[in-house]
């Protein structure tokens, strides 16, 4: 006999609203129309706007599949090889932090999940401490919080009159954060707005956590992707390790490594003795264990590969370069399509300024919504764009639809 449902224990469940960055694909992939152009979520795309696996990572794939590497549950805290691996990236292999053992890394589920999976710690173990994030921030920042009962609060970051960062605002708003609090910061290429703090303006902000007592939370999904260079982009972060700060670090090999559906990445915390790492690194493992067990290997075993070949490395930074190289490119471009084409002398040079995936173009919501409708440009509705879904030859569209929506959309 079939249950006879009248009223669904499910009626007062009502529809979610579509993701601000995926959600955006969703659409786009609804469209039939032959101009399209997906610059919604940040992933890298070739010049003829396809997806693209590094070369690297098919050869890493490749000697897995020579070695028959089995299919057994990985410890809790992720594989060996790769945690040692991500470590050594972010802070060079011979600092002292990892020569005296005092880190505590767990591999995670992409960035997200190691996010989440500090965040979880932070709830659990410093209760109604406050995280502090900034105005803008990548949205999901703020879910990944909120989801464990974390509470945040924003501190300014970008300036839309200088279209910079808001240093004297940002100060002020850590000086302003009850001592003790955690402070998230973007390790490089902040998103969405592309603009990092400079080294002199990276100390100042050292000095003032170090003042307020306040712990650094680092989020790197970006490393080697804004400049080019793995050290380069992780300096922010060394030079909060090197000053002694406990503190942080949540990794992502989604961009740098095009990983994005193997949901690779590793929490780090870095830790004043190898005895507390330790245990801070038990108690990260007995979150992961409810939540999801352990993690999945082939990230994992791609990433270790490739770092520990001294070969497969140099061509992953090759090929890393390669990349940021042709954003450079469409970034250049961009700008030089919208200098000829608009005439009213606008300056349009924070497209140059900015850095890594995304430009931070200044329009509103209703001027985002004219570039999807109108001249169905997927983008966020915060105005970003990502600059690794362009290609040359869409530049000069994509200048016409900024232009008509800037000017003719209120
Ligand atoms: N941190 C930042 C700053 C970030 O931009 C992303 C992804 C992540 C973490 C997480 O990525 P993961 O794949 O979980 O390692 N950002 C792009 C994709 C997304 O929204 O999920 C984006 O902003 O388009």
């Amino acid at each position: 006999m079939a249950v006879a449902v009248d009223v669904s224990r499910f009626e007062n469940v009502s529809m979610a609203p579509p993701d601000p960055i995926l959600g955006v694909s969703e659409a786009f992939k609804a469209d039939t129309d032959a101009t399209k152009l997906n610059l919604g979520v940040g992933a890298y795309r070739t010049e003829d706007l396809q997806p693209y696996v590094l070369k690297v990572v098919n050869k890493a794939e490749q000697l897995m599949l020579e070695r028959g590497e089995n299919k057994e549950y990985l410890p809790i805290e992720g594989l060996a090889a790769f945690n040692k691996a991500t470590a050594e990236l972010l802070l060079g292999a011979d600092n002292p932090v990892i020569k005296n053992g005092q880190i505590a890394t767990v591999q995670g589920l992409s960035g997200t999940g190691s996010l989440r999976l500090g965040a979880a710690f932070i709830a659990r173990y410093f209760p109604g401490v406050k995280v502090l994030i900034s105005s803008p921030t990548w949205g999901n920042h703020k879910n990944i919080l909120s989801d464990v009962g974390v509470p945040w609060s924003e501190y300014r970051y970008f300036d839309p009159q200088t279209v910079g960062l808001d240093f004297k605002g940002m100060i002020e708003d850590i000086k302003g954060a009850p001592n003790g609090s955690v402070i998230l910061l973007h390790g490089c290429a902040h998103n969405p707005t592309g603009i990092d703090p400079t080294p002199e303006q990276w100390e100042a902000i050292a000095d003032e956590l170090e003042e307020k007592g306040h712990m650094p939370f680092f989020d790197v999904a970006y490393q080697g992707f804004a400049s080019g260079s793995l050290d380069d982009d992780a300096s922010s972060v060394r030079k909060f390790a090197s000053r002694g700060f406990e503190m942080f670090v949540a990794q992502s090999y989604s961009k740098n490594l095009g990983l994005y559906a193997e949901r690779i990445g590793a929490i780090n915390v870095i830790l004043p003795t190898a005895d507390l790492a330790a245990r801070v690194k038990s108690q990260l493992k007995r979150l992961a264990r409810p939540m999801y067990s352990n993690p999945p290997v082939h990230g994992a075993r791609i990433v270790a590969n490739v770092v520990g070949d001294s070969v497969l490395f140099d061509e992953w930074r090759a090929e890393m370069q390669m990349m940021a190289g042709r954003i450079k490119g469409v970034r250049q471009k961009l700008y030089e399509a919208l200098l000829s084409k608009d005439k009213s002398g606008k300056d349009w040079s924070f497209i140059l300024k900015q850095i890594g995936m995304f430009s931070f173009t200044g329009l509103t919501k209703s001027q985002s919504d004219n570039m999807t409708d109108k001249w169905h440009v997927y983008m966020t509705k915060d105005g970003r764009i990502s600059l690794a879904g362009l290609n040359l030859a869409k530049c000069d569209y994509l200048a016409d639809a900024i232009i008509d929506s800037y000017y003719n959309v209120k």
